[in-house]
């Protein structure tokens, strides 16, 4: 799918700003909609999320529909024009009413989807967009949450009295299976963007490298009659070549490539021409490939510097700010980090556009997380098998042309030691399914959680070996000299797996500001120690191809006796200020190159 762009044959309107909004009083039934009903509303900004807008605890507390309602005249010299209506991301579940009709559903709350409106939306004339959102999680939602049973932490198998054990008197509420708060609404851009009638619907790029030609394989997709052109400039604007016909290979002689900071990040532009429409896209000359324990980029073997992150900030919640987003990139470049795994759900796509623009490395992450905390057979039990696939196809639709994306995670900590043959049944043919799908054949993951590495069948499968550790935080806490030792024991496991390893999360809740002579947890002192203890076992270990602390900053989650505001294993707080692991993690990175450090 692509990003809109206006150009010389296409416009592009923001329909952001102040929206009416009210949340649903339960009255009225699924997903109803009127107008007088949400304009004795308030007004809430979009795109974010609803959730810390208003000082009304409801907007925290609220399970199920809300509704958004704005009106919008689009010019008549657009009268000729295909008309769509695009909504980056609305989470989780949306009903999109145009004057009264209803032109789109769609569930999943991370990903872009479109209506055509062309001939329903009337040029000079007003226009009443409502857009329903649905809240809720259960084991059929991407990310899952518990049916009727307890939070994220919390256990449905405590002994107690029946009459509480059957929660009657519990108003509907959603339980997150997963450590991160379940903000909500229309939390990436909308616009209404146009095309001539005949237009360029997608645009796929992959490349490779011969000696010193770069190589472009180019596929367009076109409605309409005609032939498809294509035109190449590097970074000075100046053509390097052309090609005619809806696909083709294009060799660029001498060509740039694209490398991860502090390398650089070259950039070309394809401009593609279809009757009157154009589109134009940036991307990247470079290879991913995995090679027995390294994880090659053009050839080089990379090592990952970076972080578990959360799109989360104060009062925003996840919607989506660009703000931050560059904030976050100058503090990545400050700490030395070259990559970041998009935890646990697709990031905004501005984001990765900066990435491709800046160099940082991507793991793409669906948001497949919370798949378990029952103690039945989530796989048996659970309805998400057609919906993971659809995030998986729709993920990635939408990234394929990055080069800052070098590997897809179709999920992370799912349950995969409890039910060996059904969880093994549903990811290697997940896995498949995925590797089917990618034009560029990157390399798919899942993310595993603190398991019995012995008995999980799935992650060894996995091309990179991506896994959650927690020793000395979660378990043998605070006691690192256990740590190191269980540690040992498990990566001497994974040795004889002859696949690179990432540490795709380890950390400690921290504390800004407190401080011990002698580290104990919770403690700045301590988050140090934890990192530098693990970091020198890691450095013994030819294989461990990344360490990705958990996490970039301090973040939101459900309230619960394990969380003083939020989680707080953040390297920076939650407004991005520096703790002293920070300051550890960018004196180690300045030491270890992105390439051939193992
Ligand atoms: C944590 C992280 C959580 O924030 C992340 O979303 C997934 C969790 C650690 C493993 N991984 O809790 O900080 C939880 C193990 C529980 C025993």
């Amino acid at each position: 799918m692509l990003y809109p762009e206006i150009n010389e044959s296409r416009n592009v309107i923001d329909l952001g700003g102040a929206w009416s909004f009210r949340l649903d009083d339960g009255t009225h039934g699924e997903g109803w909609a009127d107008s007088a009903f949400i304009s004795e509303g308030v007004q809430v900004p979009v795109p974010a999320s609803y959730n810390d807008i208003n000082e009304d605890l409801e907007f925290r507390k609220h399970c199920g529909w809300a509704y958004y309602r704005r009106t919008f005249t689009i010019p008549k010299n657009l009268a000729d024009e295909r008309l769509v209506l695009r909504f980056d991301a609305v989470t989780h579940y949306a009903k999109v009413y145009l004057d009264g009709e209803l032109i789109t559903e769609h569930k999943g709350g991370f990903l872009p989807f479109e209506a055509d409106v062309t001939g329903k939306l009337v040029p000079g004339k007003e226009a009443e967009l409502i857009v329903a959102v649905d809240n809720r999680i259960n084991h059929s939602t991407l990310p899952m949450g518990n049916e009727g049973g307890t939070a994220f932490f919390g256990s449905d198998n405590a002994d107690v009295p029946s009459v509480i054990a059957a929660k009657k008197w519990r108003r509907p509420v959603n339980l997150p299976n997963f450590d991160f708060f379940n903000y909500a609404g229309i939390n990436r851009p909308v616009r209404l963007y146009t095309t001539p009638m005949s237009y360029i619907s997608d645009v796929t790029i992959t490349t490779g490298i011969d000696g010193s030609s770069g190589i472009v394989h180019y596929v367009i997709t076109t409605e309409g009659n005609g032939e498809a052109s294509i035109e190449i400039r590097d970074g000075s604007g100046k053509v390097v070549t052309e090609g005619k016909g809806n696909s083709g290979t294009l060799h660029i002689e001498n060509a740039r490539l694209w490398w991860p900071y502090p390398g650089e990040p070259y950039l070309y532009k394809a401009t593609v021409r279809f009757g009157e429409d154009a589109y134009s896209l940036d991307f990247g000359i470079r290879t991913v490939k995995v090679e027995g324990t390294r994880f090659l980029i053009n050839g080089r073997p990379f090592y990952f510097k970076g972080f578990g992150k959360h799109e989360d900030s104060a009062i925003h919640g996840r919607g989506f700010d660009f703000v931050l987003d560059m904030k976050d990139i100058s503090m990545i470049h400050w700490m030395d980090a070259n990559s970041f795994r998009t935890s646990h759900y697709p990031y905004a796509e501005e984001m990765y556009q900066l990435c491709d623009r800046e160099g940082i490395v991507i793991i793409d992450e669906t948001p497949a997380v919370g798949m378990g905390g029952t103690t039945e057979d989530i796989y048996r039990i659970g309805n998400f098998r057609s919906h993971h696939e659809d995030v998986i196809k729709d993920l990635i639709a939408r990234d394929k042309n990055h080069p800052s994306v070098v590997m897809w995670s179709m999920g992370n900590e799912p349950d995969v030691v409890t039910y060996p043959d059904s969880a093994y049944d549903y990811w290697h043919s997940l896995y498949e399914y995925t590797k089917a799908l990618d034009p560029d054949g990157r390399p798919v993951t899942f993310v595993c959680n603190q398991n019995n590495y012995e008995r999980d069948r799935i992650t060894r499968e996995m091309d990179v070996i991506c896994i959650n550790r927690y020793y000395g935080w979660y378990n043998l806490s605070g006691d690192m000299e256990a740590a190191v030792y269980a540690l040992n024991i498990e990566l001497d496991f994974w040795e004889k797996q002859n696949k690179p390893v990432i540490m795709t999360e380890y950390g400690a809740d921290t504390l800004p500001g407190f401080h011990l002579s002698s580290p104990e947890m919770f403690s700045e002192e301590f988050q140090v120690l934890y990192y530098d203890t693990i970091n020198k076992e890691f450095d013994k270990r030819s294989f461990m191809i990344g360490e990705h602390p958990w996490n970039f900053a301090d973040f939101n989650t459900i309230q619960g006796p394990m969380r003083a505001d939020g989680n707080r294993k953040g390297l920076l707080t939650r407004d991005r200020r520096p703790k002293m692991a920070a300051h550890y993690f960018r004196k180690r990175w300045k030491e270890i190159p992105n390439f051939d450090y193992k």
